[in-house]
């Protein structure tokens, strides 16, 4: 049996694979031993590679739908009639009237993003979106609005760790390997969380009332600043703004924090004292949640300051800035701003270099709406946002009004089902692309690796930049696709990293591209505005915004809607992350259902026994949006009154709940967390 070294495409964390081929026929995979993250090891769905792979709900031919019935139709006359119809609907209603949408898979699969961008480019409309949209761009952008750049996370050097609103086992499991080694190693574990995760039991554990943790963070800061537990000369030397911190985190005391967050002014005190010193200290927030709410953003930048304040910055086991590989940029220019721009300033004009993605909640709403002007066309590639896009109903509302609409995806999947055409798409197992870099969440390394074809591509299935190079000549965009095969591909992109395809072949478990430098800032200053750590921000307050954190009640808490909450009482998290599945995906694999069967509704014994409720019946979770159908999971695991539903699941949808009107107003996100709900028991 051949043995080919590739990396997992499923997620994020790229962990190193040897693929076991005989014949054509990919027979297993395991973890590479000598791989720098996952050490020999796989997570439940990594090992189930070959049931991706050869998965029934493959697509093995182009499809049209007619009479609303899929038909088979050629590659030549799919994309032929695709671009046909593009071209009219441009001379209609004007590019912008084209969305294109990349799922999650997007970030890990550099291609499928970057030859998005380039047709839409070539096609000239600005709207192109991507669950960085509604997924971990404002950590991102908040660290960048702090330190002009983004440093991430270096947790295998910390002392002491606060898991903030993060499951690491479930979602990131290398993490969690790492929190566990320094745990051992004798640091200090801090987390914060509504759920009583695993991990958590390894240390401190804070349960706030969902959506407060801004007040936790600038609390600690006043504990911090109070008991004068500051880097003095780090802040002096590198920060601006630290009077107007100083003032403003006056008014909240640890008693102010605990009356909004449930969490004991005691322990807040405690907390903030082991986090400013031990050092060095490293916050891991939540990729997704800590994102996907009323306060998302400036919530994020509160830990950024307070990694500011304590010296945590570009120091080992803090938050440093590691090199990123310079893939060459395939985007086209753009005239048009994409929807969003003008509504949400900080995601959109803040920096120099800008997300290139629209508003999400604004392309639905321009489907259904037609305002600010109609979006008639969709293709959407690595996704499935018949069940991920946070309102359904929004968006069966949008697309209905769709005159085209196309689906790219190696399955049949919810989303294809209500597509005019599908386009089946390799998998990353059968083409060789850009792998494993696991940037920006957790993992400061500099590390890169060829993602390798294992088989030949199945059935009819076409790698994605194929298709949009196809479907780019058709419409007359040849000389922005001159490629011919995944190899130039790849090489065009390594073309400006100083890494080659020819050193990736010679090692195919992956090689460093540069090397990690720590005080960055002695060398080259934070590119802020100020050249400083900017724990006020000026441009956020001339964008209109506040310039330092505070707290903002979620839009239907108790504080902030008390009539909702009449009715509503309970408080709904969607989405915590499940390591046997990937968002929708890997759902019809046996050997992962049999771990994980059913969609549950997590809730607490006290929430049970108010509407009388035993642990693995069925429930309604509704909202004022809709209403699911879920088994119950009765732990004391939870704080009593939130309910935390799993999102991906056709047969209990999450986002059938969510309303994407509620939005963090610095972001333009949409709320998938801190949302009103209740239970209600169901006739037997
Ligand atoms: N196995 C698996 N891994 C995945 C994914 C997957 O679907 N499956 N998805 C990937 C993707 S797309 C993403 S974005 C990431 C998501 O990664 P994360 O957002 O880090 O998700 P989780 O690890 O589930 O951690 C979320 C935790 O936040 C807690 N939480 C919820 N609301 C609050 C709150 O208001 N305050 C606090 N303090 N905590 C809160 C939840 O209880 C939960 O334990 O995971 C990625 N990894
Ligand atoms: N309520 C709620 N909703 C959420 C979230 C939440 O926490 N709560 N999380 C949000 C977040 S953070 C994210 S990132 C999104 C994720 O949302 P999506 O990105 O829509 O999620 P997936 O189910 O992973 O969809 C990936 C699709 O890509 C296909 N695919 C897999 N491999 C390939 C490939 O190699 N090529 C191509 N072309 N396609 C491939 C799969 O078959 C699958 O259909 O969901 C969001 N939705
Ligand atoms: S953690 Fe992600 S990359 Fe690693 S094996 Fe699992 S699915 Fe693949
Ligand atoms: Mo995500």
């Amino acid at each position: 049996m051949e043995i080919i070294k590739t990396d997992c495409g499923l997620c994020i964390n790229c962990c190193g694979v040897n693929a076991y081929v005989e014949d054509g026929k990919l027979m297993k995979v395991e973890g590479i031993p000598e791989h720098w993250l996952n050490k020999g090891k796989l997570c439940p769905k990594g090992e189930r590679l070959p049931d991706l792979l050869y998965s029934p709900a493959r697509l093995k031919y182009p499809m049209k739908k007619v009479n609303g019935r899929f038909q088979r139709i050629s590659w030549d006359d799919a994309l032929g009639e695709i671009g046909a119809k593009l071209q009219e609907l441009k001379d209609k209603y004007g590019a912008h009237t084209l969305a294109t949408w990349t799922g999650s898979v997007g970030v890990e699969h550099f291609e499928m993003a970057a030859f998005n961008q380039r047709f839409r480019g070539a096609f000239g409309t600005p709207n192109f979106f991507n669950p960085e949209g509604i997924c971990f761009r404002t950590r991102i952008l908040a660290r960048q609005i702090t330190f002009g750049r983004y440093p991430v996370e270096e947790p295998a050097n910390a002392n002491c760790i606060i898991l903030w609103g993060r499951n690491p086992d479930e979602s990131y499991w290398p993490v969690g390997r790492i929190v566990r080694e320094r745990v051992q190693a004798g640091a200090k574990l801090i987390t914060i969380d509504p759920r009583r995760t695993p991990i958590s039991k390894l240390g401190i554990y804070l349960q706030p009332r969902p959506g407060t943790d801004g007040a936790i963070a600038l609390a600690m800061m006043n504990v911090i600043i109070e008991e004068g537990l500051w880097d003095k000369e780090f802040v002096a030397k590198h920060t601006t703004g630290f009077d107007r911190l100083m003032e403003h985190v006056k008014e909240y005391t640890v008693e102010k924090a605990e009356t909004i967050s449930s969490v004991p002014a005691s322990e807040i005190r405690r907390v903030a004292r082991i986090f400013a010193t031990t050092k060095p200290a490293c916050i891991l927030e939540g990729v997704g949640h800590m994102n996907q709410f009323t306060n998302g953003l400036q919530t994020n930048r509160a830990y950024s300051i307070l990694m500011a304040i304590t010296g945590n910055v570009e120091v080992p086991g803090g938050w440093v800035s590691c090199p990123m590989v310079r893939l060459a940029d395939l985007r086209l220019p753009i005239k048009e701003h994409s929807l969003g721009y003008d509504e949400f300033p900080i995601f959109h004009q803040f920096g120099k270099n800008p997300p290139p993605y629209g508003s999400a909640s604004m392309m639905t709403e321009a489907m259904k709406s037609e305002k600010p002007y109609p979006i008639k066309g969709f293709i959407s590639s690595g996704s499935n946002p018949a069940l991920t896009f946070p309102d359904t109903k929004l968006f069966l509302e949008g697309i209905k009004n769709l005159e085209l609409f196309v689906n790219i995806d190696p399955n049949m999947t919810e989303t294809g089902q209500l597509a005019h055409y599908v386009l089946p798409a390799c998998t990353f197992l059968e083409e060789t692309g850009i792998g494993g870099f696991p940037y920006g969440i957790s993992y400061a390394e500099p590390y890169i690796m060829l993602r390798k074809k294992v088989v030949e591509p199945l059935y009819e299935s076409k790698p994605i930049w194929m298709i949009w190079s196809e479907l780019g000549r058709k419409m007359g965009y040849a000389e922005h696709f001159p490629w011919n095969s995944d190899e130039e591909v790849a090489e065009h992109f390594f073309s400006t990293s100083g890494v080659t395809v020819k050193q990736l072949m010679e090692h195919p478990e992956g090689v460093y591209f540069g090397k990690k430098e720590y005080k960055l800032y002695e060398k080259r200053p934070f590119p802020t505005a100020s050249g400083k750590i900017e724990l006020f921000s000026a441009r956020m307050e001339e964008l209109g915004f506040p310039g330092i954190p505070g707290h903002v009640e979620p839009q239907q808490s108790p504080v902030a809607n008390p009539e909702i909450v009449k009715q509503y009482p309970e408080i709904l998290l969607t989405g915590c992350r499940q390591v046997e599945y990937i968002d929708a995906q890997m759902r019809d694999v046996p050997a992962l259902r049999a771990r994980r069967p059913n969609a549950e509704a997590e809730i607490h014994p006290a929430t049970a026994a108010k509407y009388g409720i035993v642990h693995g019946e069925m429930i309604a979770v509704e909202t004022p949006r809709g209403s699911i159908k879920i088994m119950a999971n009765v732990t004391q695991d939870i704080k009593p009154g939130v309910v935390s539903v799993p999102h991906g699941w056709a047969e209990a949808n999450c986002n059938i709940l969510l309303d994407a009107k509620l939005l963090d107003n610095v972001s333009g996100y949409i709320t998938m967390n801190s949302v009103a709900c209740r239970i209600v028991k169901l006739a037997n």
